[in-house]
């Protein structure tokens, strides 16, 4: 049984993490499903957003440790090499979202935890339910947070609060999340979905170049001084000016009517 679901519909992916029996936790299938389905959307023209969400109570629970335990035999997590485990696998996956020229959203319907939690604050914008929870869970397994925790927890959120988080492994509630800005928004749980589908197609109706030049405007600005970033911006709006899509948000504005992009 596929471990993920797909579905596009309206220029939207929305990517199901497919395993509520074990909260959605990642296993190798999940991984390699999930990669490929990121890939697919990189090259699939149609597909204009991402919205990755969770099947059942739970968004995802982090590496599927009954797995582990079994791949490793009676040895409980002392015979897997985790730093290859995350290269191959779970590495793949974070450069994939970042690198992607489309926004990503995270539709987080529960818990969050572990690589689970990496995954969330990897994509660009965040929709949680109020049902959400966000657990670092590494240092209860002993283990250095990872999948991308260490990078963007501070950047998120800032140092101490990532210290906290990270250190103490204790859930830390949606309105929370919101109030820190791990996650851009709260919903009911019932609007969830809803409420995600309209944050994407309103992504889905923006200009597509635009967004992809911004997402790696934005993916840079944590990395570049001022005067770096001053240039990167001039580049990318030099590629941004010669575009249709640029000519028909200038004629939709004179025009007095809603532009209709299409990403060329
Ligand atoms: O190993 C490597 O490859 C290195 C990379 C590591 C990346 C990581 O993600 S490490 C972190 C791994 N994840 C965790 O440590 C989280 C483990 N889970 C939990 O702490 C809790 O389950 C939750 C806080 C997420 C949710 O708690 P709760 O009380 O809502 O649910 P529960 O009762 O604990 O879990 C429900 C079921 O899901 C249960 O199965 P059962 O007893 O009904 O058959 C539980 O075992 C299963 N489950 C939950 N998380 C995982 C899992 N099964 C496998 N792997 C999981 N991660």
């Amino acid at each position: 049984m596929p471990a993920i679901r797909t579905e596009t519909a309206e220029n939207i992916l929305t990517i199901t993490l497919d395993r509520p029996d074990a909260l959605n936790a990642f296993d190798r299938a999940m991984k390699e499903e999930l990669l490929a389905a990121l890939k697919s959307a990189a090259r699939n023209r149609d597909v204009r957003v991402v919205i990755i969400t969770g099947a059942g109570r739970a968004f995802n629970a982090g590496q599927d440790l009954k797995e582990r335990v079994a791949a490793d035999g009676a040895g409980a997590g002392a015979a897997a090499d985790l730093g290859t485990e995350l290269r191959e696998r779970f590495n793949p996956i974070i450069l994939a979202i970042r690198q992607l020229d489309k926004p990503v959203v995270a539709a987080v319907n529960g818990v969050a935890a572990g690589a689970g939690c990496s995954l969330v604050l990897a994509c660009d914008l965040v929709i949680a339910s109020e049902d959400a929870r966000f657990l670092e869970a590494f240092a209860r397994i002993g283990l250095v947070p990872d999948t991308g925790s260490t990078w963007f927890l501070p950047r998120l959120i800032g140092y101490a609060r990532a210290a906290e988080m990270t250190f103490l492994a204790e859930p830390m509630d949606a309105a929370t999340a919101e109030r820190v800005g791990l996650v851009n928004r709260v919903v009911p749980a019932a609007r969830l979905g809803e409420e995600a589908r309209a944050l994407a197609l309103r992504l889905a109706a923006a200009a597509p170049l635009a967004l992809a030049l911004t997402k790696r405007a934005l993916n840079h600005a944590f990395e570049s001084d001022l005067a770096s970033q001053l240039e990167l911006e001039a580049q990318l709006q030099a590629v941004a000016g010669r575009s249709r899509d640029h000519a028909e948000g200038i004629a939709a504005f004179i025009e007095k009517r809603p532009a209709r992009f299409s990403g060329e």
